[in-house]
């Protein structure tokens, strides 16, 4: 057992005086940054951090928390993001499950709060809710420097905390870097940005992301002892579905159809999803998911090559990496190919964390419900930062973070969910009147029938409750959120 672990058994008098300690040792970093003016690039990696307990709540913990630790050091930090990955497609990714899944936490419940590129990335990189971020579609060039302040987000607050901070890939669609400032980079490679549905690059994406981001490590080695923080924004699986050359006939793992593939019956469904209903064939897509699936095998291998460069350059232990997806997909889910929908194959995403120094690397189940709006304020607590800005999401490390219902929303429709199923509220033209779905996975996985049914007293209550707190938080800020 690692001294990090002994934390669980410490009594709470021991706890109190560590705790103190750490303080002063903050206290005194800032008070020398203070005086030696900006912290950039000062800041060592051995700040002890004092920080909240490590709440890792799996099937065993029975809700308790499985790993404890009251401080520690700044560790590195990796975000790692596809494009557009729905969860099943893990299975084309064997290399990124083995070193997420079986050395890492698995969060089974997370969610991106709006499953869309722009608004997702947004959440990841502030820890506000697209309503407050304020960039809620793909195009958000007037939200700039108005409601998404690059000073407020994570590789900002890390930088001016004496991080070394590095983009590789795609940060936010149209983000002009000569108009809208470097956003907290140090280094700043937004590849393909503007150029992303250039087929004949496309295939070679991932790869060079990966080198650069592989780069970025090796080249930090000359100052071991400060901190880093990156990005690695991989292209795949996003349309145009090129493969490398050398998957081009690959194999492998077959589509499964959902349960609601083309979904006969669409009444219960509102009008848009409706109008935008495709039907393609399985066959069809059968085959574009085979494609899709080729283009993540360049994905896992750069996955996997900046994690041997971690290896090489002994920095494996002390970084704390998320792997996760910007959005799902539905492919033929209700009649329909797609982002953007409030139902689970949209906003259920792949979700990994993994962090030796801290959590071993024994696989480990988290089920609580935890989001992409979670992020940044994990990082501020591992780094032992107070954000200059009221965040919306907590800690993945704050017990406190075990939310009974989660929050998602999109331009057309707001929703709440908790483990068992999802109320959806889409607008109509009557503003007082939304569009409503009710689903209860327990006896409708596939959410095939959302008309709410109150046949009895205990539906009834579901659906109230579900409904007013809807009401109370669909445009929440801070600790008032979800
Ligand atoms: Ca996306
Ligand atoms: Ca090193
Ligand atoms: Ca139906």
């Amino acid at each position: 057992m690692s001294d990090l672990y002994k934390g669980l058994t410490m009594s709470v008098g021991s706890r109190g005086k560590i705790a103190f300690a750490a303080a002063l040792v903050v206290a005194l970093a800032v008070f020398v940054a203070l005086i030696f003016g900006s912290t950039r690039g000062r800041a060592a990696r051995d700040v002890v951090v004092d920080r909240a307990e490590t709440a890792i709540v799996g099937p065993k913990a029975a809700g308790k928390p499985a790993v404890g630790n009251v401080r520690g050091t700044r560790p590195n930090i990796l975000l790692i993001i596809t494009d557009d990955q729905e969860k099943t497609s893990m299975r084309a990714m064997p290399k990124t499950l083995k070193l997420f899944k079986r050395q890492g936490v698995d969060f089974n419940h997370g969610y991106v709060t709006t499953p869309l590129c722009c608004p997702a990335r947004a959440t990841m990189y502030s820890g506000l809710y697209a309503h407050n971020h304020g960039i809620i579609t793909n195009n958000p060039t007037k939200q700039f420097g108005k409601t998404y302040l690059w000073q407020d987000t994570f590789p900002a607050e890390l930088q001016r905390n004496g991080y070394y901070t590095g983009q590789f890939g795609k940060y936010l669609n149209n983000w002009n870097k000569k108009r809208e400032g470097d956003a907290g980079f140090d280094v700043f490679k937004d590849d393909y940005n503007g150029i992303e549905h250039d087929r004949k690059e496309r295939s070679k994406a991932d790869m060079l992301t990966a080198r650069r981001g592989a780069r970025f490590v090796k080249d930090r080695e000359s100052s071991d002892k400060q901190p880093w923080m990156m990005t690695v924004s991989l292209r795949s699986p996003h349309t145009p579905l090129v493969a490398e050359k050398k998957y081009d006939n690959a194999r492998v793992p077959k589509f499964k159809p959902p349960i609601s593939f083309n979904e006969t019956d669409l009444s219960d469904k509102p009008k848009y999803l409706r109008e935008k209903r495709h039907d393609k064939t399985l066959g069809y897509i059968t085959k574009r998911y085979q494609k899709y699936e080729q283009t993540l095998l360049s994905a896992d291998d750069g996955v996997a090559k900046v994690f041997r460069t971690l290896k090489e350059t002994g920095e494996d232990r002390d970084t704390l990496a998320i792997f996760v997806s910007d959005n799902g997909y539905l492919f033929g889910a209700h009649g329909v190919l797609g982002k953007v929908f409030p139902y689970q194959e949209a906003t259920n995403v792949p979700m990994y964390m993994r962090w030796p120094a801290e959590l071993g690397k024994k696989g480990r189940l988290d089920t609580r419900l935890v989001a992409n709006v979670d992020f940044a304020p994990t990082f501020y607590d591992v780094a032992g930062i107070d954000p200059g800005y009221q965040v919306d999401g907590k800690s993945l490390f704050d017990p406190g973070n075990d939310r009974k219902y989660m929050l998602t929303e999109s331009v057309k429709w707001k929703a709440i969910q908790d483990k068992r199923g999802s109320l959806i509220e889409t607008k109509t033209n009557d503003p007082g009147k939304p569009f409503v779905e009710l689903y209860d996975w327990n006896v409708d996985p596939g959410e095939m029938d959302g008309k709410p049914r109150l046949n009895n007293a205990n539906q009834k209550q579901r659906y109230r409750e579900m409904s007013d707190y809807l009401e109370k938080v669909k445009d929440c800020s801070g600790s008032d959120c979800p």
